[in-house]
């Protein structure tokens, strides 16, 4: 398998995590798509993924899988055994939702803001900029942080007593967060507790290698 991704990227991060905790690592090669440069908008890469976003899942008989969610599913499926995305039907409603949530709420709110409100990634790939709209979207997040912080006031994990995909979007947001120095508030205590502990976790930490940090500049 091939993942087209971006090493430092919060989305691309999303599935870094999922592969590493279901042990897929090494079977899969990573190809680096430039975002700084655009090159998730030129031809090469529109053939893979019309959308032109990061991270997309090559399989070996040449299927394309974009979305971090569908890529996540795929991985999740591989071995028969879910771990991330819920066996039971409850399972699955609720991790769902609350990735979709974690998606529409804090992590997109955030890219939105980057993309719109913030230089982003630079004048040649952000041909159009409505910065009203970003900066409601960075709002939007900031919500969504305190609605997650509720959340996990209540409960171990976004949607309930085990890490799954949904925690891993969270953290996709939070990454984002970090990059473009948007601060979990101060009064969100058990969204800061939990943070701290999902940074911990081996397959957050080590996403990224240092080598691929050195490349990858952002
Ligand atoms: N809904 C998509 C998914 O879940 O895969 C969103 C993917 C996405 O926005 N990826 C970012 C991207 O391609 C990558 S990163 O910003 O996290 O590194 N952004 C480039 C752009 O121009 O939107």
């Amino acid at each position: 398998m091939t993942i087209y991704d971006w090493p430092t990227g919060p989305y691309p991060a999303r599935v870094r995590i999922a592969l590493a905790e279901k042990n897929l690592r090494s079977r899969v090669e990573f190809v680096s798509v430039n975002l700084w440069s655009g090159e998730h908008k030129k031809a090469e890469h529109l053939a893979r993924n019309y959308s032109g976003t990061l991270p997309v899942l090559e399989l070996d008989d040449r299927t394309f899988i974009g979305e971090c969610t569908a890529i996540t599913e795929y991985l999740d499926a591989l071995d028969g055994t879910p771990t991330l995305t819920g066996t039971t039907p409850r399972e699955k409603g609720v991790i769902h939702m609350m990735n979709k949530r974690a998606e529409l709420e804090l992590l997109d709110a955030i890219s939105v803001y980057f993309h719109h409100a913030t230089p982003g990634l630079g004048p040649d790939v952000e041909t159009y900029q409505n910065a009203e709209w970003g900066f409601r979207q960075r709002d939007k997040a900031l919500r969504g942080m305190h609605y997650f912080d509720g959340v996990l006031k209540t409960r171990p994990f976004v949607a309930g007593g085990e890490f799954s995909m949904a925690d891993i979007t969270v953290i996709g947001g939070l990454i984002f967060a970090g990059l473009v120095e948007l601060r979990i508030p101060a009064e969100c205590e058990a969204l800061q507790a939990w943070w701290a502990k999902m940074q911990a976790r081996p397959s957050v930490k080590n996403r990224v290698t240092m080598s691929e940090q050195a490349d990858a500049v952002v």
